[in-house]
C-alpha cells in the first residue's frame, strides 16, 4: 500500500454497509461522530446483497430477524414471511438506510485495500483500492464473518466451458436453468436452499456431496399475522426475553431444561416430534443438552436420520445423505424440501468424500474414475468465515505490526471486539464473540452500542485510544476454547474451526458460552472501566 497523505478525516471509518454497517454509522452520527462507510458492493446489504442464489433466506424468523433499537422501525415494518426471503431482506437494509438517512455517509463501490495506523497522529490511514484515502480516529470492522467466498482450487476449473456460479456471488439478472444439466457441489445451508428449487428448474441435476448435512423443516408459509400482532404489543419486551436466551432469539420455545438422557425413548420421540412439526432450530431445544453431550446429541442425530430414511425413498441415496457426524456441529440447515428433492428421477447424488473431485473438465468434472457431465456448475462451497475478509487486507497495528503475522495460528483478541497492537480498531460480530451462534442482529446492536459506550467513556476521561492487553488476549482465547470445549462442536470440521479451508490454522472462532453470558461479562468489563485493555 503506497502512503500518499489522507485525502480526508472523519472521526470514524466503518468497513461495510451491512447491518452491522448501517447500525453504527446511525449510533456514531447520533453521537455526533463524523462517520464514513467503505461498501465494495454498489449497494447496501452485506450478505443478503450478494447471497441472491434461488431459495436463499434467513434460517432465524423474521420477527426476530430484525433491529430493535427504533420502535417505529419495528412497529411500522412487515414481513411477509415467517422466514424473511432475501429480497425482502435487502429491502429491509435499504429501507433502514434511507429511513435513518444514511446514504450520504456510504461510499458504495468502494473497497478497503488496507489501513495502517499511524503513531504519530494515533489515528488510522485507511485505503481503498482506488487510492483515495481517509484519517480516521476509529476503524470499526462490520465487514462480516461470512464475507468472503470460498472458492476451492479445482484442478481444470477454468477448463469448464460452461457458466460457474457461487452461492455467495450469485448474478443479479435471474439465473434460468430451465433445460440445463446442473451441477451442485456443496450440501450446507446454501445448497441446501437452493438444491430443491435448481431441481425443479433443471433437465437434469447432480449433487456432489463431501458431508452429508443435516436439515430441519422450515415449514416456512406467511407470517402469522395474529404472532405479527402479539409481538408488536410488546416488541421491548419480546426482544429483552430473547436476549436473555443463549442463541438472542427462540423466546417463544425455549429449550426444555432437562436431559434427553432422563426422558424415556417414548418421550423423547414425542418431544422431538413435535419440535420437528414446529420447524427450524426448535428441535436442537427438545433437550438442554443436545449441543452438550456427545450421547444425547447421538439421541437427536438419529431420530433426523430416520425422518431422512422416511422421506428418502431409494435406500441408497437415505444412506448417503444421512450424516455421521453430531449434529449441531456444523450449522443446522433449515430447508423446504431439501432431502425429498432427492426422490426426484432428475436428480443424483455423488459422494466425493471418498473419492474427490479429480479435476473439472471442460464438459464437466471427474471424480472415482467416473466423468459427469453438465452444462451449469454452481459452486456451494461457503466461506472463508471470520477472518478471512481481514487476512485479505493491508491491516497493520502499531509498528507495522500485520494482520497476518498477528493472526497466523489464529485470531486472537479481547471479548471479539478489540485486538492487541490494533488500538481504536473494533470488530463487529467476528471471532471471539458469539458472533454466527447468535442471532447476528442481535449480537451486531450489542457490539455497537458496546461500542458507542466506549467512545463516549474515553471521551468524557480525556483517553484517545483504547487496545486490548496481550494479557486479557491470551486469557480470552483460553475462554474462548473452554467454551467450545464444554460442547459437540470440536468434534467435526466446520467452518468455525476453520477447517473448511486448506491451510488455515484450526483454531475454534465462535464464543459457544451463550449471548446473556458474553453480553454480562462485556458489560462488567465496561463496568470496571475497560479493564483488559489499555487506556491512554
Ligand atoms: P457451508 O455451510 O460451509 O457449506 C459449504 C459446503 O461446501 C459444504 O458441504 C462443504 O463440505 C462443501 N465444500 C467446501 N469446500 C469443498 C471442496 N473443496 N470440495 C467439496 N466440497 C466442498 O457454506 P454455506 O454457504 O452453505 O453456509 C454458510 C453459512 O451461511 C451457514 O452456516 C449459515 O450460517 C448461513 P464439508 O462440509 O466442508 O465437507
Amino acid at each position: 500500500m503506497k502512503h500518499p497523505a489522507p485525502t480526508h478525516a472523519v472521526d470514524m471509518l466503518i468497513v461495510g454497509a451491512g447491518f452491522a454497517g448501517l447500525y453504527m454509522l446511525h449510533k456514531a452520527r447520533s453521537m455526533g461522530l463524523d462517520a464514513l462507510v467503505l461498501e465494495a458492493a454498489p449497494g447496501v446489504g452485506g450478505t443478503w446483497y450478494h447471497n441472491r442464489y434461488p431459495g436463499a433466506r434467513v434460517d432465524i424468523q423474521s420477527m426476530e430477524y430484525s433491529f430493535s433499537f427504533d420502535e417505529a422501525l419495528q412497529q411500522q415494518w412487515r414481513w411477509s414471511e415467517r422466514y424473511a426471503p432475501q429480497p425482502e431482506l435487502l429491502r429491509y437494509a435499504n429501507h433502514v438506510a434511507d429511513r435513518f438517512g444514511l446514504r450520504d455517509g456510504i461510499r458504495l463501490s468502494t473497497r478497503m485495500a488496507g489501513a495502517h495506523f499511524d503513531e504519530p497522529s494515533q489515528r488510522w490511514t485507511v485505503q481503498a483500492e482506488s487510492g483515495e484515502s481517509w484519517s480516521a480516529r476509529f476503524l470499526v470492522m462490520a465487514s462480516g464473518p461470512l464475507s468472503s467466498p470460498n472458492l476451492p482450487d479445482f484442478a481444470g476449473l477454468k477448463d469448464f466451458a460452461g457458466p460457474v456460479y457461487h452461492t455467495a456471488n450469485w448474478p443479479h439478472e435471474p439465473v434460468d436453468f430451465s433445460a440445463r444439466r446442473v451441477a451442485v457441489i456443496g450440501t450446507g445451508s446454501s445448497a441446501v436452499q437452493a438444491i430443491p428449487i435448481i431441481a425443479r428448474q433443471a433437465s437434469e441435476l447432480t449433487v456432489f456431496q463431501r458431508t452429508a448435512a443435516y436439515a430441519a423443516p422450515a415449514h416456512n408459509g406467511p407470517l402469522d399475522r395474529e404472532l405479527e400482532a402479539r409481538i408488536k404489543a410488546d416488541y421491548a419486551g419480546f426482544r429483552a426475553r430473547n436476549r436473555r436466551m443463549h442463541g438472542g432469539f427462540g423466546s417463544l420455545l425455549p429449550p426444555n431444561p432437562v436431559s434427553a438422557l432422563a426422558a424415556s425413548a417414548e418421550e423423547r420421540e414425542a418431544a422431538f416430534e413435535q419440535r420437528w412439526k414446529i420447524g427450524g432450530f426448535a428441535i436442537l431445544g427438545t433437550f438442554n443438552d443436545l449441543l452438550m453431550n456427545e450421547q444425547s446429541n447421538a439421541l437427536v442425530a438419529e431420530f433426523v436420520r430416520g425422518k431422512i430414511r422416511a422421506i428418502v425413498k431409494h435406500p441408497g441415496t437415505a444412506q448417503l445423505l444421512s450424516p455421521t457426524h453430531t449434529i449441531g456441529c456444523k450449522r443446522l440447515c433449515v430447508d423446504s424440501g431439501y432431502y425429498d428433492t432427492f426422490n426426484r428421477p432428475n436428480v443424483r447424488l455423488v459422494d466425493i468424500n471418498q473419492a474427490p473431485i479429480e479435476r473439472i473438465t471442460s464438459k464437466g468434472l471427474r471424480t472415482g474414475g467416473r466423468e459427469f457431465e453438465f452444462d451449469a456448475l454452481v459452486l456451494a462451497t461457503g466461506f472463508d468465515a471470520m477472518t478471512g475478509t481481514m487476512m485479505r487486507l493491508d491491516l497493520r497495528g502499531r509498528d507495522g505490526l500485520r494482520i497476518q503475522d498477528k493472526w497466523h495460528a489464529g485470531p486472537l483478541n479481547y471479548l471479539g471486539l478489540g485486538i492487541a497492537g490494533f488500538p481504536n480498531l473494533f470488530n463487529i460480530a467476528g471471532p471471539g464473540s458469539t458472533s454466527a451462534f447468535t442471532n447476528v442482529i442481535v449480537a451486531i446492536e450489542h457490539h455497537v452500542d458496546w461500542i458507542a459506550d466506549c467512545i463516549a467513556y474515553l471521551d468524557a476521561h480525556g483517553l484517545h485510544t483504547i487496545e486490548a492487553s496481550e494479557q486479557a488476549e491470551a486469557a480470552w482465547a483460553e475462554h474462548v476454547n473452554a467454551a467450545a470445549r464444554r460442547t459437540v462442536f470440536l468434534s467435526c470440521n466446520s467452518w468455525y474451526l476453520g477447517a473448511n479451508i486448506e491451510g488455515k490454522p484450526c483454531m475454534f472462532m465462535p464464543l459457544a458460552e451463550g449471548f446473556p453470558r458474553y453480553a454480562d461479562h462485556c458489560a462488567q468489563v465496561a463496568r470496571d472501566g475497560y479493564v483488559g485493555f489499555v487506556l491512554q
